[in-house]
């Protein structure tokens, strides 16, 4: 196998229950850019999403559409694809929990759980929420006025009673603990570990891990009679995406275990509890690290199809541009933080940080350019200081921003090279290389080389957020297609002074609100 150091992230697999909206493009996202950063940093990369198909919940969503399951799944599952596509996710994989590969995997890992003496058969008596999937113990619940019990998730749960097989999650706890306590990075961010830590003090209890009342999932192997629980069936996944159970495939070789599992808060106990105590329960690496980033509400108002105010991201993005809204989403909140959708806000960084600072200091560069280099890339002359502060900032962006990258802080980041971006302009004002034109030609020269050479910087530092933009800025500078990677940023000389550049058109178009005549 090649040296070439590999990355595997993954999405969570989202249900077939509804239409997706701007939440789940927001994880999505947020695993584009880091597979997309980490393609351009040197590494080899994996990035896995897809759907979450079988259980009570999409098997009641297709009784209620009127629909065969199956039919059903394979028609709300291309609109997940299809929103992916729109939104330029560099996915490697979509992966369906209908499909043989996933089947087979988790029949897999169910034997190897009974190998090991985790699974017993009993009958379980609880509650459960068809909504989240998930059991609850009593003491979770609180009661509404008319007697129903509601989850801390706020949805309803059901009295089940039925035969089922158990997994020994009680036996894991201090297990769990010490992988906690070890890894220090295995659940981000802190406040979450804290959460899933106490958790597991407070002590856990066996796992109900098949159902007998429905049978819309995957069969457990030599029981007919039960289906696998869902999150068993759909935590799988992101081993089945690399081959599971041929352990000794190239694809599982080389990215398992997963360096990062991306989710929202609201799953973080199956992806940080269930899910590792069931792969050393099997013998099977857990993943390097879960992120748990925050909910999005919609001007103010938690997001939800009875309000009616979901948002759709096919909408957002014919509103505002795709990169627009890509930008947006990643740098109105500190990730991890909840956060709030507002169309002023949205409307406030699209014209102020990208129309205004970074659009028009490329816009503005490259006009002088093509207006008084004769539309070339200038010639550089001696270097002021104030030339190498610029290029020692833009040059020193990379470090930062990777370092902000590996912790999942995509708004510091941002920041960072807005830092960078500013500084320009204020460059731009103090040369004010207009004045230089008539004056001292030579030295607009080296002034808008310095500029051109910040705004490579900072066009290859963007194009994980903000692709398509940043593809034309690039070609806009004359940066060949082979150039834009980040062991290209040190190249010195990577512009060519004397090469011909394209005429040059603004990136970034400001909103301006229509005239509603009222
Ligand atoms: O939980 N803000 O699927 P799901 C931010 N199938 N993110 C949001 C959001 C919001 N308002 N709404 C949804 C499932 N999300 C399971 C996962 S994984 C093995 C199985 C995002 O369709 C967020 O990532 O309910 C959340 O965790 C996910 O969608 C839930 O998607």
């Amino acid at each position: 196998m090649s040296d070439q150091p590999t990355y595997y992230v993954t999405t969570p697999i989202y249900y077939v229950n509804d239409a997706p909206h701007i939440g789940h493009a927001y994880t999505t996202l947020a695993c584009d850019v880091l597979a997309r950063f980490k393609r351009l940093d040197g590494y080899d990369v994996r990035f896995l999403t897809g759907t979450d198909e079988h259980g009570q919940k999409v098997e009641k969503s297709a009784q209620a559409a009127g629909m065969d399951p199956q039919a059903f799944t394979d028609k709300v599952s291309q609109n997940f694809r299809d929103l992916a596509d729109f939104m330029n996710f560099s996915h490697d994989d979509f992966i369906r929990t209908t499909e043989d590969r996933h089947v087979k995997a988790c029949q897999a890992v169910w034997k190897k759980l009974e190998e090991a003496g985790d699974i017993y058969l009993d009958n379980y008596g609880g509650w459960y929420a068809v909504r989240d999937e998930a059991f609850y113990g009593e003491d979770e619940l609180t009661k509404t006025r008319d007697g129903k019990r509601i989850a801390p998730s706020g949805a309803e749960v059901e009295w089940v009673e039925e035969p089922s097989y158990f997994f020994k999650l009680s036996a894991w706890g201090d297990k769990l603990l010490a992988h906690y306590e070890k890894n220090p990075d295995f659940i981000l961010p802190d406040s979450r570990r804290n959460e899933v830590m106490s958790f597991v003090k407070g002590g856990l209890n066996d796992l109900s891990i098949s159902r007998t009342t429905f049978n819309w999932g995957v069969k457990v192997p030599g029981d007919d009679a039960h289906i696998m629980y869902v999150w068993l069936d759909a935590l799988t996944n992101y081993i089945t995406a690399v081959g599971y159970p041929d352990t000794d495939s190239d694809l599982y070789k080389k990215y398992w275990p997963a360096d990062l599992h991306m989710v929202g808060k609201d799953i973080l106990r199956f992806h940080t509890v269930y899910w590792p105590a069931f792969l050393m329960a099997a013998g099977i690496e857990p993943p390097k690290r879960v992120f748990a980033h925050g909910w999005w509400t919609n001007e103010g108002q938690k997001i939800s199809k009875s309000l009616g105010n979901v948002i759709d991201p096919v909408d957002l993005a014919n509103k505002y541009g795709l990169d627009q809204v890509r930008y947006f989403l990643l740098r109105e909140v500190p990730f991890g933080n909840d956060g709030d959708f507002s169309h002023q806000a949205m409307v406030n960084r699209m014209n102020g940080e990208l129309a205004n600072d970074f659009g028009n200091l490329a816009q503005r560069v490259l006009s002088m350019i093509a207006k008084n280099c004769n539309g070339q890339v200038p010639t550089p002359g001696d270097l002021s200081d104030d030339d190498k502060a610029l290029l020692d900032a833009a040059g020193g962006l990379l470090s930062d921003v990777r370092g902000h990258m590996d912790r999942q802080a995509f708004h510091t980041a941002l920041e960072a090279i807005w830092t960078v971006i500013r500084a320009a302009n204020g460059y731009v004002d103090r040369q004010a290389p207009w004045k230089l034109r008539k004056e001292d030609p030579a030295r607009m020269e080296t002034v808008l080389y310095v500029l051109a050479e910040a705004i490579r910087h900072l066009a290859i530092l963007c194009q994980p957020v903000m692709p398509e933009t940043m593809s034309k800025m690039l070609d806009q500078l004359g940066v060949g297609e082979d150039a834009r990677g980040f062991e290209s940023l040190g190249e010195a000389g990577a512009l060519t002074p004397g090469a011909d550049l394209p005429k040059p058109e603004g990136v970034f178009p400001r909103f301006v609100e229509e005239e509603t005549g009222a």
